[in-house]
């Protein structure tokens, strides 16, 4: 463990604004016990052992009790962020709360920005880079899936992964070393195929951990769903029917809904982003015409779509040809194409519409047929050409992806180098370069700006 260091004295409030019974303020740094013990009566803290409880009041300067509090002791380096901390437990007011931390911030302690005891933590060597991520991930998760991810990664799951694959370039490096010291009596390269195995081997280690990001990516940040289809169709009632509130308008006027309509939907411990969309067609309502164009572009973004053809009308040629378009430009993102309005479709010729399209599922949402079918027809449908298995550990930062994608990159350009029979300091330099990338996502080798861009992504208190 690196050495600790204790920063001035910062302090936030570490639980959300709002009523509740308990709210915590968290005071972290050098002398974090004397600033809270001028404004806290009760035991002199400074004395008080760590992981203790104490309780007191804290109190202006003219005397005036701002609350009863429960003063907590962490004394370094066994803190969250290795420092000298105090959390105090108060009563959970907004007013109250705030003018707990106000008192404290009096006695010359400032006010903690986004993320920074984690920065600290991090700083501290109490984190990998990784896990510091992990734990914003944690606290913005919005799926049990999620949830899972970000654990793997906080309990360190990706930093083994990362310094295995360090382990195996400095051994390849040591062996190109080696010849190096041997150059002048000129020794052959023994260890030529040897060295070239392990690099290959490696490539395929780092590719295996690079194939986890596309599901990952759907786990942390959910899976984009658009909902699309002519007006009419029946989309914002399925997306009421999904998440079980009357969340968008329906009516049976066409062209209802006008700007797309997001909510959130939890399936099987997934969270899947739905997105209702203004029905698509030419209009001259300038409103309308915004509407479908937003249409178009949530189309462009989804990590599935799903076309909705109501079946009580018969199929004509310009909405077959719309949905082999949609099919089309979807080529690359899953597609479902549902009918929906089943209840009313025994009036149009069933023959006649099938002959011209392949449902993959037809429903009902009025009469809820076929809905728990379709549900899991869109969990399978989005993760299917992916590498589906949550329980093990998933790549789901593009800052980790594109770092690993860096690192394959260099050792193929070393392996490339070893058939291209070049020396061994030009292969050190590409196995350098990628041990940086490798570093950069446990934060062994950083700078400034990766981790401002991290650390701004925390709310304030953590
Ligand atoms: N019988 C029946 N009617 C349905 C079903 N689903 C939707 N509807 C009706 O179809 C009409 C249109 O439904 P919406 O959900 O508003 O359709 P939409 O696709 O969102 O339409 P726009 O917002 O205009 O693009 C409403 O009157 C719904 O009650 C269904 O499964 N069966
Ligand atoms: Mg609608």
């Amino acid at each position: 463990m690196s050495e600790i260091i204790q920063k001035p004295p910062v302090a936030a409030i570490a639980t959300p604004i709002g009523e509740g019974g308990i709210a915590v303020i968290r005071v972290s740094g050098k002398e974090a016990f004397q600033k809270v013990q001028s404004c806290f009566r009760g035991r002199d803290l400074t004395k008080a052992d760590s992981h203790t409880v104490h309780f007191g009041r804290i109190v202006k300067k003219d005397g005036l009790i701002v609350d009863e509090v429960l003063a907590t002791i962490f004394r370094s380096p066994k803190s969250y962020t290795g420092e000298d901390t105090v959390e105090i437990s108060c009563h959970g007011g907004v007013l109250v709360t705030q003018q707990v931390l106000e008192t404290v911030l009096e006695q010359g302690v400032k006010a903690a920005q986004p993320g920074e005891f984690t920065q600290r933590a991090f700083l501290n060597g109490k984190l990998d880079l990784d896990q510091a991520e992990a734990v914003a991930d944690l606290i913005h998760a919005k799926s049990i899936k999620a949830v899972d991810a970000a654990n793997q990664q906080l309990e360190g799951k990706l930093g083994e992964h990362i310094k295995t694959f360090r382990q195996q370039i400095i051994d390849a490096t040591a062996m190109i070393e080696l010849e190096l010291d041997f150059i002048e009596e000129d020794v052959e390269f023994a260890n030529k195929e040897q060295l070239r195995k392990l690099l290959a081997d490696l490539i395929l280690e780092i590719s295996k951990l690079l194939d986890t990001y596309e599901t990952g990516r759907l786990v942390r940040d959910g899976i984009k769903t658009v909902f699309i289809g002519k007006p009419n169709a029946g989309k914002s009632t399925l997306l009421n029917t999904l998440v079980g509130t009357d969340r968008a308008i329906v009516t049976e006027i066409a062209g209802t809904t006008r700007d797309t309509i997001d909510a959130d939907w939890n399936f099987e411990g997934l969270l899947f982003k739905l997105i209702d969309t203004a029905g698509l067609r030419d209009t001259d309502d300038r409103i309308e015409a915004e509407g479908v164009k937003r249409s178009r572009k949530a189309f462009q973004e989804a990590d599935l779509v799903v076309f909705l053809k109501d079946l009580s009308h018969i199929l004509d040629s310009t909405e077959r040809k719309e949905i082999a378009d949609f099919q089309q430009h979807a080529s690359e993102t899953p597609f479902l194409l549902v009918g929906t309005k089943l209840d009313l479709s025994g009036s149009v010729n069933e023959s006649e519409q099938e002959e011209r399209i392949q449902f993959d599922l037809k429903i009902s949402a009025l009469q809820g047929e076929n809905i728990d079918h379709l549900k899991k027809m869109m969990k399978d449908r989005a993760l299917e050409s992916k590498d589906y298995d949550t329980s093990s550990l998933l790549v789901t930062s593009s800052r980790h992806r594109d770092a690993l994608q860096k690192a394959r990159e260099h050792v193929q350009r070393a392996i490339d180098g070893l058939d291209q029979g070049l020396t061994g300091d030009f292969l050190s330099i590409d196995l350098r370069s990628a041990l940086q990338e490798l570093g950069s996502i446990t934060g062994e080798i950083t700078n400034e700006h990766i981790l401002d861009s991290i650390f701004s992504r925390f709310c304030i208190g953590k």
